[in-house]
């Protein structure tokens, strides 16, 4: 009776799962688990599972016990919900999709007010992400179109010895511009892969893309206004709106150490794809700060400010763009004084091709996969992937960046011995040796730095 009421409530598979993993094998699966290895149970429960993924799961000895199949944890928004009979899962809620002006209406709306969008996996294929596919992240209004881009200006004002204020135009005549290949990646990237959840907008890994910038270096720009000793840190502002209507109010504005602010791979951008800058994605003029917190590039850029201390504006304190200094309780408050700024984005690697939940004609024994993989201000140095649960692992070929701050496509080969359901799983592991974690670990109220392995689904047959 119990578990009857129970289940009459709407509940994700997340839910389920975080509660208690076993227990919601049995009820998802139809099955009782008192062994943390599904192989070993066979019969009925794996029958089911089979029935549920939708095919015969080769690799089911390996299954760890628990884990969401991600044939069922891969739509987003990540909670599909399962039904009122615990034996069949229902299909998940089908994804939001994007209806903008000059965006593929593959991204995925993760909100609308603000609007949020994200670029599943498997459309981040190109090795140069293409314009329409670039994620969007507003934290405000979205402002109207600029009507005369070459005049807008910007601001550099606080700790320098000359203040400026530039336009666009004179950006183009005064200073050299440079292009280049950079990822952006919002901070909050990995989000949903938190157990339990975390605030924010709830990205899988589509808070990226790697397009081709060009704009003037930042630092060029910033030694004409000439930094006093007394700057120490930044604050940048846009011009967008906060959601409120209050003029007064700053949507977002966030700022670096001055150390990050000189470094010559910061941007003033106005061109992207070789095209003028899309408004959404803060044209005519936004900054691109590569490696950290896409927070940090402000869009419709206006003004950058030289503080004399840490800057403190919305995004900068609490749990804002930080994450724990020593691990906390999951689900926990948290102590703020336990918090420290976000500054790399930790490493990361996806697959591209195939999509997840592909299928794949029968009797195919060996497919190819794609994917990209970046790690912050570091590089990536492997790339594995496995098709077995994570039992045995092949490396990727993994390419050089083009600059500093490309991502790194990588190609792999794997066999799949018989027909059936597969799930291919793939961990980057960065310049300093340190490798994506199966989970997302180091839980933090707003859920930072998720960076979990990427895995998909795919049935051959
Ligand atoms: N002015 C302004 N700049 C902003 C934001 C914003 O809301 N307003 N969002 C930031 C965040 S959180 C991210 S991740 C990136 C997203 O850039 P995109 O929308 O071009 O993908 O822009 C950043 N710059
Ligand atoms: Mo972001």
């Amino acid at each position: 009776m119990k578990q009857v009421k129970e289940y009459a409530r709407e509940r994700s598979i997340d839910e389920l799962y975080q509660e208690d993993p076993e227990r919601a094998d049995a009820n998802v699966f139809g099955r009782k688990t008192d062994v943390g290895r599904r192989g070993f149970l066979g019969g009925a429960g794996l029958a089911a599972m089979s029935a549920a993924v939708g095919g015969a799961i080769p690799f089911a000895a390996n299954m760890p016990g628990g884990l969401i199949p991600a044939a069922f944890a891969q739509s987003t928004p990540p909670t599909p919900t399962v039904g009122t009979s615990p034996a069949a899962p229902a299909a998940p809620k089908g994804p939001q999709h994007l209806n903008f002006p000059g965006k593929s209406d593959k991204l995925v709306v993760l909100g609308d007010r603000p609007l949020v969008a994200e670029t599943p996996e498997d459309q981040l294929n190109d090795d140069t992400t293409p314009t329409n596919k670039l994620f969007v992240r507003n934290n405000g209004q979205t402002p109207d179109e600029a009507k005369d881009p070459d005049k807008w200006s910007f601001e550099i004002d606080g700790e320098v010895n000359k203040k400026l204020t530039l336009t666009l135009g004179e950006l183009k005549s005064k200073y050299k511009p440079v292009t280049r290949r950079m990822v952006l990646e919002c901070g909050g990237n990995g989000r949903s892969f938190f157990t339990p959840q975390a605030r924010g907008n709830q990205w899988t890994n589509g808070g990226a893309g790697c397009p081709e910038w060009t704009g003037v270096r930042l630092a060029d720009v910033l030694k004409t206004a000439g930094l006093k000793p007394s700057a120490v840190f930044s604050a940048h502002y846009g011009s967008d709106q906060h959601l409120s209507g209050d003029a007064s109010k700053a949507t977002v504005s966030r700022g670096v150490p001055v150390k990050k602010l000189m470094d010559e791979n910061n941007l003033i951008v106005w061109q992207v794809n070789g095209e003028p800058l899309p408004n959404i994605n803060g044209g005519p003029v936004r900054l691109l700060i590569p490696g950290w917190p896409g927070s940090l590039s402000a869009k419709w850029l206006n003004r950058i400010w030289l503080r004399d201390k840490e800057h403190d504006g919305p995004g900068m304190t609490n749990f804002s763009y930080r994450v724990p200094i020593k691990p906390m309780v999951p689900g926990d408050k948290g102590d703020p004084k336990n918090f420290k700024i976000l500054e790399s984005m930790p490493v990361r690697s996806i697959i591209t091709s195939p999509a997840n939940g592909d299928k794949i004609a029968a009797g195919t024994k060996e497919i190819k996969l794609r994917g990209a993989a970046w790690a912050g201000d570091l590089t990536v140095q492997e790339v594995d992937v496995s098709t077995d649960f994570g039992a045995t692992w092949t490396k990727a070929k993994v390419s050089k960046p083009k600059n500093k701050y490309d991502w790194q496509r990588w190609t792999a080969t794997v066999k799949l011995p018989t027909d059936g359901y597969y799930e291919i799983w793939t961990r980057g592991t960065d310049s300093r040796g340190v490798m994506q974690p199966h989970m997302a670990g180091f839980w933090n109220p707003q859920g930072y730095g998720g960076n979990a392995m990427h895995r998909i689904a795919v049935l051959v047959g």
